[in-house]
C-alpha cells in the first residue's frame, strides 16, 4: 500500500530557526513553505531524496495557535517527531482499506496538504502511538 516515506513531520517552536539548523547542519534545502490554517501550522518541506514514486522530505511544523494538534503536542512533549507521512497512490482507497480493518480514521475524507497533496490522518491510539498520515502527492 505504501510507496515510500513521503515525509517525517517534526514539531518545532521556531520555524525559521529550525530551517536554518537543518540547512547548516545537514545541507538540506527548502522545497516549499506554507501556512495551513485548517491544520493550524506554518510549515516547510525540506527536500531529502527523490525516487520513482516521488520525493521524500523533512517537514518542520510550527503551530499558529496553541490549541492546534502541533501546539498541544509541543506543550506536552516539547520538540520532536510528530508524525510519519507515507506515500500512497490513492488516498481514498487506502483510507477505505485501513478503516475496514478497524483503525480509527481522524479524517474520513482527504484534506488539503503540503505541496498540493491530498492527505488523511490515522489515529495514533490505533497505530502503535505513531500519528500516521497518508499522502497522495500532486501529479508531477
Ligand atoms: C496526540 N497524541 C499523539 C500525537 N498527538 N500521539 C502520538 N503522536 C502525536 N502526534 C496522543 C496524546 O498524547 C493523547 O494521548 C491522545 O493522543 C489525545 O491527544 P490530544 O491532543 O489530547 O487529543 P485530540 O483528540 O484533540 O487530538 C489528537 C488527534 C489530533 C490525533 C486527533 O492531534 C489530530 O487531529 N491530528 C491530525 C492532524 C495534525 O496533526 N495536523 C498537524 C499536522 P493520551 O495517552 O494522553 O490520551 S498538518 C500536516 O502535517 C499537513 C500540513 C501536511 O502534512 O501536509
Amino acid at each position: 500500500m505504501f510507496t515510500r516515506i513521503d515525509h517525517v513531520g517534526i514539531a518545532v517552536h521556531d520555524l525559521e530557526k529550525s530551517i536554518s539548523w537543518y540547512e547548516t547542519t545537514f545541507g538540506l534545502t527548502v522545497a516549499s513553505r506554507e501556512v495551513n490554517e485548517e491544520q493550524g501550522v506554518r510549515e516547510a518541506m525540506l527536500f531529502v531524496a527523490d525516487s520513482p514514486a516521488g520525493g521524500s522530505y523533512v517537514q518542520l511544523l510550527e503551530p499558529t495557535r496553541q490549541d492546534s494538534p502541533v501546539g498541544k503536542f509541543l506543550a506536552r512533549n516539547g520538540e520532536g517527531v510528530h508524525h510519519i507521512g507515507y506515500g500512497v497512490d490513492d488516498v481514498e482507497n487506502a483510507l477505505a482499506s485501513i478503516g475496514a480493518q478497524g483503525v480509527r480514521l481522524v479524517d474520513q475524507r482527504p484534506r488539503h496538504g503540503s505541496m498540493g497533496a491530498s492527505i488523511a490522518f490515522l489515529h495514533p491510539k490505533d497505530t502503535g502511538g505513531v500519528l500516521t498520515e497518508l499522502v497522495q502527492a500532486a501529479k508531477r
